[in-house]
């Protein structure tokens, strides 16, 4: 939820993209409370270059997934002591997503319910055992490609194209929880939203392309200057930026958004032989609890006409 997390480039969006699609290099938590067992899979999917993991119960398993933040799949074993394979699956769903991790449960029993029993804990598939080799790479390469393809969806859904910042939805997605959160603890937030000055005349004067340039050089400040506070930063739409920053004072707020202010000020966008200079103007409020996110980005967008009002490039509280 940090703006420390937000990457800064769009370079960012293409490695991140990369990475969580590349199913070859994912990791696979194997569970089993056999040994032999564990070795019969570990030993196929070693072949397909699969990172193993592995647990011979379920505190373990529960304990490797926290300690790895990247593994997407588990296989688990259904009779184990203490924890069984359904139990587990219903605990790792209590604290991973099934876009963040997926299950594949496997037993030797011929129960034929047991496939149904874990599928509703939370399980995405299953196998019996004796299982065919083929079909177990099928099954673990075909989830693994289906949490890739939700991951990559989910990143594009909530990630402005141009910027890689969050986008309006996002912003609005993450922004009510966090500040029913800091509500609930009695903190302080302030809103701002930045807009670039004569906007208009950059794209008029010099194109599109360099337009997008200057919106991308924003955006940069923007996260830089945040990835220092907490909060939460977007791309609102057009040359528009919205910032959420949590934990401070109103004063402090506005210091940070002054600073935001002055090193756009400052950058230089290389065009031809020059440099271009732009300048952004922004309006700060205090968050009103009381009052929904709509009326407290208006109370902001208000001190924003204010500093366009008063001659822009400043920031207004
Ligand atoms: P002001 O100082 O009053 O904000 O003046 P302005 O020229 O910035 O006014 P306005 O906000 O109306 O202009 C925004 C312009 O931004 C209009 C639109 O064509 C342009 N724009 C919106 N999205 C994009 C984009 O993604 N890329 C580029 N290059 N231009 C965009
Ligand atoms: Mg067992
Ligand atoms: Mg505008
Ligand atoms: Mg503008």
């Amino acid at each position: 939820y940090f703006i420390k997390d937000a990457p800064d480039t769009v370079d960012h969006i293409i490695r991140t993209i990369l990475r969580v699609t590349n199913a070859n290099v994912a990791s696979i938590l194997v569970v089993d409370d056999t040994e032999s067992a564990r070795l019969a899979l570990t030993e196929i999917l070693r072949v397909q270059n699969y990172r193993i993991h592995e647990a011979s119960c379920g505190e373990e398993a529960l304990a490797v997934l926290e300690a790895n933040d990247n593994i997407p799949l588990v296989i688990t074993d259904f009779h184990m002591p203490d924890i069984d394979g359904q139990e587990l699956t219903r605990r790792i769903r209590a604290a991973y997503p099934p876009e963040q991790v997926r299950i594949i449960g496997i037993s030797s029993s011929t129960d034929p319910y047991l496939s149904a029993a874990l599928l509703k804990a939370g399980a995405s598939d299953f196998i019996y055992r004796p299982f065919i080799v083929e079909e177990v790479k099928c099954r673990v390469a075909g989830n693994i490609e289906t949490l890739s393809q939700m991951r990559r969806l989910q990143y594009m859904a909530e990630r402005d194209f141009l910027t890689g910042m969050y986008n309006r939805r996002a912003f609005f997605d993450r922004a009510q929880p966090l500040l029913a959160q800091l509500q609930e603890r009695s903190g302080h937030a302030s809103l701002a939203i930045l807009d670039i000055d004569h906007f208009k005349k950059v794209n008029d004067g010099y194109g599109h392309d360099v337009g997008d340039q200057v919106i991308q050089i924003v955006a940069k400040v923007v996260l830089k200057v945040l990835g220092r506070c907490k909060g939460l930063s977007a791309r609102l739409g057009g040359e528009e930026f919205v910032l959420l920053l949590s934990d401070m004072s109103s004063d402090e707020a506005i210091a940070v958004c002054e600073e935001v202010r002055q090193s756009i000020a400052e950058a230089a966008i290389p065009h031809n032989q020059t440099r271009l200079r732009v300048t952004a103007s922004i309006g700060v409020a205090v968050v009103q609890f009381a009052e929904g996110l709509d009326n407290n980005l208006n109370a902001a967008d208000q001190m924003l006409y204010m500093a366009k009002e008063q001659g822009r490039n400043r920031v207004c509280a």
